[in-house]
């Protein structure tokens, strides 16, 4: 059992596609533990995607996720991060299949729709940026307030 971080990004909210995202996941037998519309501070964003600092997009990056709401939530399940990135299809949607969210919703790599932790670790910190304890506790990602989070 698994638990992961996924996001509906602000072209993805814009666009009205939430409940066509999280019906997938929930038909799949994932189950939504957490979940909020929030709109992100440049410093979450920059946190969220600091290993694409030196890239030449990372402005870009950067303004567009920051661009309008988001829809962030906690989801669990057995092999969760593995399956969610191949619902996901790949990173450029030009390159994803049919059938995944990226391949059935979006064309342009820099407005994808949505966002999946890759790995355990990436799942830990990004829950971490997005959640408080209190919000983390209630998902049951965490069980007491000194605990950290272990996916
Ligand atoms: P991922 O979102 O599939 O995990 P990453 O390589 O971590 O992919 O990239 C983070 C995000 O950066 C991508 O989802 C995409 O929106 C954006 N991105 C990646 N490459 C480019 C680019 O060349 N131009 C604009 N945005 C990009």
């Amino acid at each position: 059992m698994q638990h992961t971080f996924l996001m509906v990004k602000p072209d993805g909210v814009r666009r009205q596609l939430i409940g066509n995202i999280v019906r997938r996941f929930e038909n799949r037998g994932f189950v939504l533990v957490g979940a909020k519309m929030m709109t992100i501070s440049r410093e979450q964003a920059e946190r969220h995607y600091g290993q694409h600092k030196e890239k030449p997009f990372f402005g870009e990056l950067v303004d567009f996720i920051t661009s309008g709401p988001v829809f962030a939530m906690i989801w669990r399940g057995d092999n969760l991060i593995e399956v969610s990135r191949i619902m996901m299809g790949k990173t450029n949607p030009l390159e994803a299949a049919p059938g995944t969210i990226r391949g059935d919703f979006a064309t342009y790599v820099g407005e994808n729709v949505i966002h999946g932790s890759d790995s355990p670790e990436s799942a830990e910190r990004e829950l971490e940026n997005f959640f408080s304890t209190d919000e983390l506790l209630a998902a049951g990602v965490l069980s007491s307030a000194t605990d950290r989070i272990v996916i």
